[in-house]
């Protein structure tokens, strides 16, 4: 490739955002950025959230190296003034289903021997452990787990922000409020050659990155059925000042089977959580495949609601009674192996599809560009597990999460126009 070639990236959250800057930062003079919303970060990102939790501990070794390197990112000028290292407190409680205590066995086991976790990691066994990383919880926390040091969460919008600016002092170009029609082809169509707006704009480039998270399909359908739109709850809870500053510096608290939340926001006083379970699809609407609904994203079920309340029983009672607020789903694209997707679209040649986030790709932010730059200068993606897999069918049974999950033909009208 040469650095003047251009280069179109469509959608401008984690991935977009990370791919702008990461080819600006490589030394290519010709980036766009198009995005169907009017502001960066996108009102529907998955990234536009308050926080994000950053971690490296996963099932699987490949991806806890990478979050490894993604945390020593986080502590670069860029990123450092958006990640908090308050620690991750990680546990089930007693009622707690089998599969929620091996999938944290599983993430312990990858960290446990690990020389960057060593003298980080404490086990959870019973309440007196977890008031000693979090004074300040005073429910009753029948909990097994362990506390990471060596993590915690980021301000997720405001790290976008960050990035979005760095990549305007680096001259990326970003069109925005004006959605991709269509992608444009070669005569043969074997070549992608960049995209056509609604309004009527076309953009040419020997390079596309589709960067659509959950809404992949609708601009290039045939990614079948390999990514699903996943839905997550997400709620707030209001704190005055001083409530809040009575909570600075807790650990990011995951109990497995309940849900998890973070320190307050140091500028709102919000405090963000979030259920567990398996999600929301949107397979009634999208007939299967990456499909976001429109509209009726803020609201979250009354089940999502109680997991929340009990979350709170648990660990901050004073708070379990509180109104919620800002309630709202958090679209996600998921993969059948919770690997992302990050390759040529085949027979398209110049078209990259970076997808797939399963919804652990936020804290990869400051790197996940990087892998994009490296494909489209490969000319092929090396690690098969981050291949366009056309034979598989996301929606598969995710290990580390509890329950089924709903398809939002299954919630009542009532509950989501409720805003
Ligand atoms: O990478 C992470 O630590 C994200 S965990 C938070 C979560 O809500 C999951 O619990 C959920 O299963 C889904 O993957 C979205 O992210």
């Amino acid at each position: 490739m040469k650095k003047e070639d251009p280069i179109l990236i469509l959608g401008a959250g984690t991935f977009g955002l990370s791919t702008a800057y990461h080819f600006a930062k490589a030394g290519f003079s010709n980036i766009t950025v198009l995005e169907k919303s009017t502001a960066v970060p996108p009102v529907d990102s998955a990234g536009n959230d308050l926080n994000k939790i950053i971690r490296a501990e996963y099932e699987d070794p490949f991806y806890a190296e990478l979050a490894l390197q993604a945390i020593e990112a986080w502590k670069t000028p860029l990123f450092a003034p958006y990640y908090h290292e308050t620690g991750y407190l990680l546990a089930n409680s007693r009622a707690a289903p089998e599969k929620a205590k091996k999938t944290l066995l599983k993430s312990l086991g990858s960290i446990q021997q690990h020389p960057a976790f060593r003298g980080k990691i404490s086990p959870i066994e019973k309440r007196e452990d977890v008031t000693k990383v979090a004074p300040v919880f005073d429910g009753p926390m029948e909990w097994k787990g362990y506390f990471n040091r060596f993590a915690g969460y980021a301000h997720a919008a405001d790290a976008l922000t960050a990035v979005y600016s760095a990549c305007c002092a680096l001259g990326v170009k970003f069109c925005v409020g004006d959605a991709v029609a269509s992608l444009t082809y070669s005569a043969t169509r074997d070549r992608c050659t960049g995209a056509a707006t609604a309004s009527g704009k076309t953009y040419t480039a020997s390079v596309t990155v589709l960067a659509l998270g959950a809404a992949l399909a609708t601009v290039l359908p045939d990614v079948g059925k390999q990514v699903a739109a996943n839905a997550w709850p997400v709620a707030h809870i209001q704190l005055t000042p001083a409530e809040a500053q009575k909570l600075h510096g807790i650990p990011v608290t995951y109990a497995r089977d309940l849900g998890f939340f973070f320190e307050p926001d140091r500028r709102t006083n919000l405090l963000k959580l979030c259920p567990s379970g398996a999600g929301y699809t949107n397979f009634s609407s999208s007939g299967g495949g990456a499909s976001v609904p429109p509209d009726f994203n803020g609201f979250i079920t009354p089940a999502d609601e109680d997991k929340i309340r009990r979350l709170l029983r648990e660990t901050l009672p004073g708070l379990a009674e509180r109104p919620l607020v800002n309630k709202h789903m958090c679209w996600c694209a998921d993969t059948a192996d919770s690997e992302y997707i990050i390759d040529f679209v085949p027979g398209k040649h110049g078209l990259i599809v970076a997808s797939g986030d399963s919804g652990h790709a936020f804290k990869m932010l400051p790197i996940a560009g990087k892998w994009i730059v490296e494909l489209a200068q490969a000319g092929q993606q090396e690690k098969r597990r981050w291949r366009w897999k056309p034979n598989q069918d996301a929606g598969g049974d995710v290990s580390w999460r509890v329950g089924r999950p709903v398809d939002l033909k299954d919630v009542p009208l009532a509950v989501r126009s409720k805003l």
